[in-house]
């Protein structure tokens, strides 16, 4: 009996080397070790055995099965080890491989036009106001001076939800708003979308940006208007750019002016971008009314400011030397991907 327990033995010895993955080694250790294995069946066969020799054929089979064990173990060791290595040689990855790109968007002209702007005034000591885009026609309208006749609030300019109610047709209701809830000195820009019912061309839209400037102190006059709107024109268009003052007529501002910049891209010679005028309209502008003041409870006597106001597509165009605003709203990726 001995001597079979020395070949089962030897047997699995054989195989355990041999075996070549955990599956095959798992298949000999049922062979060997399992319930109809074949240690097991000599266990079985020990009741033919005599009183002596029983213990001792016992003994001889528990270390055995003992024996075997152990080499099963340390074969799934290294069976495991040898696995990992695989897998690892298998999944390895190459971490200087240049990587698959992200496609990433930019930031819209009209958006980066707007966050220049932002940037000089928030430098200039200005605050950003904000508002809504349905606004009261009081806010549009009324408290800017802007009589019930005005042509400004015709039904073929304004989109109205109902009489008292309108798309903001420009962003100086955020103004007023502003006036009415804060004692000067104040000092903001207001950026923003405005609505208007025009036609889509080349120059107009029906949705385009705003960006209206208010100061309101003690002793603001028209010489400040002109240093500031001169700096501002300097620092957003170049520090050659220079400016003129034509008169014009707004309701909320007395007296009023419009302003252009020298072209700067011919600096004033005359070229496409600026239709050979060597000037291009860039903003309105003039010292706020004293009604307007009042209206918002402002003592028109003590106080004075000024006001500006002017369209982001347009100075997108002319910075960018684009000639159709309807590529600004059309975000055709090969369009914006230039900026
Ligand atoms: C412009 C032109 C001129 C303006 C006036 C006011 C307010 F609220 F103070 F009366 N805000 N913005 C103004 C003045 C806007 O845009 C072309």
């Amino acid at each position: 009996m001995k001597d079979q327990i020395l070949k089962i033995k030897e047997n699995a010895n054989n195989e355990i080397k041999n075996a070549k993955d955990l599956k095959e080694l798992n298949d000999v250790r049922v062979k060997y070790l399992g319930k109809k294995g074949e240690l097991t069946a000599v266990l079985r066969g020990m009741g033919a055995l005599s009183p002596e020799e029983r213990p001792i054929i016992g003994e001889f089979v528990n270390e055995a099965r003992d024996e075997i064990e152990k080499l099963i173990d340390q074969k799934e060791q290294e069976l495991k080890e040898q696995e990992l290595l695989q897998k690892l040689e298998k999944e390895k990855i190459d971490i200087t491989m240049p990587s698959k790109k992200i496609p990433v968007g930019s930031v819209h002209p009209i958006t980066g036009v707007i966050d220049n702007i932002k940037e000089i005034f928030l430098g200039l000591g200005y605050e950003i106001a904000d508002g809504p885009d349905i606004e009261k026609t009081y806010y549009v309208f009324d408290q800017l001076n802007t009589p019930i006749d005005h042509p400004a609030r015709d039904l073929q300019d304004t989109f109205y939800i109902n009489d008292n109610i309108v798309l903001r047709s420009q962003t100086s209701s955020v103004q007023i708003r502003v006036m009415e809830n804060q004692k000067p000195p104040i000092k903001i820009i207001c950026p923003g979308a405005v609505y208007r019912s025009d036609s889509v061309d080349p120059t107009h839209s029906p949705v385009f940006h705003q960006i209206e400037g208010l100061v309101v102190d003690k002793n603001i006059t028209m010489s400040d208007l002109k240093g500031t709107l001169e700096t501002f024109a300097k620092r957003c268009l170049g520090e050659n750019t220079k400016i003129r003052f034509r008169p014009h007529h707004f309701p909320y501002t007395e007296p009023s002016a419009e302003v252009d910049v020298s072209c700067f891209v011919c600096n004033g010679k005359g070229c496409r971008v600026c239709k050979n005028e060597g000037w291009i309209e860039l903003l309105g502008c003039g010292m706020v009314h004293p009604k307007v003041l009042e209206n918002c409870g402002i003592d028109s006597n003590i106080y004075s400011g000024f006001a500006f106001g002017f369209g982001a597509e347009r100075i997108a165009m002319a910075k960018y030397g684009i000639d159709d605003m309807r590529l600004l709203f059309e975000n055709d990726v090969r369009f914006l991907k230039q900026f």
